[in-house]
């Protein structure tokens, strides 16, 4: 029996500071989506997969020009176009705003837009892939029913196993610097509600990458929980978060059923995301350029860079931190924002 190659990417937030008409001049962070997006595909575009699924939030939100719309179908039509089947659940920036019906047409290209049951098959080897579109009102009530409504039961008997392909929380999936887990809310999605007939859910939504093979209470899924993460960071709740998607090699045994014979997180290139805590009191404008100018300095150009000023502004000191004058200090390459912890003036 053959061997299913998956590549499986999600949170690609195409459009994603890519602004196409912008009004000041500026390094943008909209290109490196794009070309992470393109380095995630290329096993697809080579040829060393047989399918891909994207695990929703194609685009950063749901109202997007056309023209973006264009540049985020037009890779994934070419890789369909070379026989590869595409897979994509749509995500909470989709919904029904994203012309998906235009790639639906497409005969390689399938779109999880009401609950599902599509089935890839190669060499006799039969998975049936279900999923649906991310769900707004309270996810963990309806789960079951929606699973249902998938018709992935239809399937057990002429398939191998099966996958879920999803948007959505699970219990225990972590985010943020303090590693925030999502437990019982109504849109965290019980681990128990999988039903053990799912070899792997692959789930979209949460940006940093993680697999999941524990509940609350810390005994062993029968079904582990996917998550490839963003394909880069889109805040500094990211900052420390390895970038990149999966590829699995799906096989089937007689007795075991369908398993992940082989899975890999492959890395993404991903900006260095870095905070510099400020404390201008007690400076002038020149004083204070000369401090961020040298903690620049000091920086990989590449980086993107938040300034925490740090309590009390003297007022002198103000014309140092427009942006104007902080894109005057940084390198052209680098990305600067500030944020005013405790903004207070002194008189
Ligand atoms: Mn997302």
């Amino acid at each position: 029996m053959g061997l299913i190659k998956l590549l499986f990417l999600a949170d690609t937030h195409l459009g994603f500071d890519y602004p196409f008409r912008p009004r000041i001049q500026r390094r943008r962070r909209g290109q490196d989506f794009f070309a992470n997006y393109q380095r995630a595909l290329e096993p697809a575009r080579k040829l060393k997969v047989d399918a891909i699924v994207h695990g929703g939030d194609l685009l950063f939100r749901s109202r997007v020009p056309a023209r973006l719309v264009d540049m985020a179908f037009a890779p994934l039509k070419e890789i369909a176009d070379k026989g590869i089947k595409v897979y994509i659940v749509p995500g909470n920036h989709e919904r029904s705003k994203i012309p998906f019906k235009i790639l639906s047409l497409h005969p390689n290209i399938h779109i999880f837009d009401s609950p599902r049951t599509f089935v890839i098959e190669k060499k006799g080897l039969r998975v049936a892939l279900s999923g649906f579109p991310y769900c707004r009102e309270s996810v963990r009530a309806q789960f079951p029913r929606i699973l249902q409504e998938t018709g992935w039961r239809e399937f057990q008997k002429g398939c191998d196993g099966h996958i879920l392909c999803v948007h959505h929380c699970f219990e225990g999936a972590k985010v943020g610097p303090v590693n925030y887990t999502f437990r019982y809310k109504e849109d965290v999605i019980r681990v128990c509600d999988v039903p053990r007939e799912f070899t792997a859910v692959l789930a979209g939504h949460i940006h940093r990458y993680q697999i999941l093979t524990k509940d609350l209470t810390g005994r062993s899924l029968s079904t582990p929980v996917y998550y490839p993460g963003s394909i880069e960071r889109t805040s500094f709740a990211e900052k420390d978060e390895k970038k990149g998607y999966f590829m699995f090699k799906l096989a089937a045994d007689k007795n075991s059923g369908l398993s992940i014979h082989r899975e890999e997180f492959v890395e993404l290139p991903a900006r260095p995301m870095v905070k510099v805590n400020i404390s201008p009191q007690g400076m002038d404008e020149k004083k204070l350029k000369a401090y961020i100018h040298k903690a620049l300095k000091s920086l990989s150009p590449q980086s993107i860079v938040k300034l925490d000023i740090q309590g009390f502004i003297p007022e002198g000191c103000l014309p140092a931190l427009r942006a104007s004058a902080l894109r005057e200090l940084a390198p052209n390459e680098m990305n600067i924002s500030v944020k005013f912890v405790q903004m207070k003036k002194t008189y």
